[in-house]
């Protein structure tokens, strides 16, 4: 699937980052920092969801090197690990589906509930 693991590395950041980008955007409504449009909130969570099948693909045996922030917990307890992935891209999903509903007060709740998933796997898997 990748040539090199320092290709899988690289595929799985970019995928983060694209993602960490819309789902910021619609942090930034959810927030404040932003004025709600609940077209662009619904455009952004559809992007977050499709991104957030991504990475995982990325985290093979042997891509445990380079310039990464994983945690070699990521391999040793692997299970745990896609859990972790499969609840974030749970979340996600419901985010997506709540945003095309347009109420700004359900898409908070979403979003805060996204995030926590996000939070979760950086605390236990993402070094500093
Ligand atoms: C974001 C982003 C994350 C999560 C995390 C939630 O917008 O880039 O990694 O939210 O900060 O706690």
């Amino acid at each position: 699937q990748f040539a090199k693991p320092e290709d899988a590395v690289k595929y799985r950041k970019a995928s983060f980052t694209v993602m960490a980008q819309h789902f910021g955007r619609i942090g930034a409504m959810v927030n404040g920092r932003a004025p709600f449009d609940a077209k662009a909130a619904a455009d952004n969570a559809a992007v977050v969801e499709y991104m957030s099948k991504l990475p995982w693909a990325a985290f093979g045996e042997g891509t445990d090197t380079g310039e990464t922030k994983a945690r070699p917990d990521i391999w040793k307890e692997n299970d745990k690990f896609k859990a972790a992935a499969q609840k974030m891209q749970d979340e996600v999903a419901k985010l997506n589906a709540t945003a095309k509903g347009g109420n700004l007060d359900q898409i908070k709740a979403s979003f805060g509930a996204a995030a926590q998933t996000c939070k979760a796997c950086h605390d236990e898997y993402r070094n500093k």
